[in-house]
């Protein structure tokens, strides 16, 4: 049975990831810090929890994980919109900590695991890789140096059959994404959002995490960009209704209604 850790799984795209796995036949672990959380979905979808921050270094454990045939690294996120100017040195650490240095973290604890089972790592970075844009500077810079760790790695593992691959996420509508970057501020978070027909959804990343991990072995897919149709690039943002054909159409599909209530 294949095996897969998932970090960051107590939620948005690590929980999809982690979800979509499960359905398909693979054996999952979650890692995440919110032990209720974590072990309800575990549960749900009989996965084994593995309750860590992995910020913190000497607490990740592992060992149960006798096997490993993907790494997805999700935990991350942002915090602010600071401008650089006045930006917050405790966030952009503490974002460091978690995108850049839990991915670092994982990466080390579980290659020999991956060398030997010839499997994937799955890096989610973010379009915020690519470009900067105002009050991203400690987000795009954490994603920027998640995206170079992972292009790094791949040049150091030539000649290892072990696939590396960057996912470069643009608009994700997810419950906590936006909220914790405006620190609970709900009414910003949904306005984030606010009539962008269609943002992606978590699933979506996930489908194309599987999707990807499913390739033949030989198969290295290096980065993906993926965005919704609306965002055209990261400043290019349609805000209106597409006029889908399908019935699903709506600028108030269930993805976009609700998320913040
Ligand atoms: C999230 C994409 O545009 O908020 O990773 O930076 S963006």
């Amino acid at each position: 049975m294949k095996t897969a850790v998932i970090t960051g799984a107590s939620s948005g795209i690590g929980e999809a990831c982690a979800r979509l796995l499960a359905g398909g036949g693979w054996k999952v672990f979650l890692v995440a810090r919110r032990r209720e959380r974590l072990e309800n979905i575990a549960s749900e979808i009989n996965g084994h929890a593995i309750v860590v921050d992995v910020t913190k270094a000497q607490e990740i454990d592992v060992g149960p994980v006798t096997r490993c045939d993907l790494l997805v690294n999700c935990a991350g996120g942002a915090l602010g919109l600071d401008a650089v100017g006045q930006a917050n040195a405790d966030d952009w650490t503490n974002m460091f900590n978690t995108n850049v240095l839990g991915t670092l973290r994982m990466i080390q604890l579980l290659l020999p695991r991956l060398v030997e089972s010839q499997g994937c790592i799955m890096n989610i970075t973010s379009t915020a890789a690519l470009a900067g844009y105002e009050g991203g500077g400690g987000y795009c810079a954490a994603k920027s140096a998640q995206r170079a760790l992972t292009q790094s790695l791949r040049l150091e593992m030539k000649g290892v059959p072990v696939r590396i691959t960057e996912v470069l996420p643009g608009m994700v509508n997810t419950p906590e994404f936006a909220l914790n970057r405006l620190r609970g501020d709900a009414e910003r978070a949904r306005a984030v959002y606010e009539n962008v027909d269609r943002p992606l959804a978590a699933n979506d990343i996930a489908q194309v995490v599987v999707g990807v991990a499913n390739l033949p072995a030989h198969v290295n897919v290096d980065e993906i960009v993926v965005r919704p149709v609306a965002q055209r690039a990261q400043h290019a943002l349609f805000r209106g209704d597409l006029r889908w054909r399908d019935k699903q159409s709506s600028l108030h599909s269930s993805i976009v209604k609700g998320e913040y209530q």
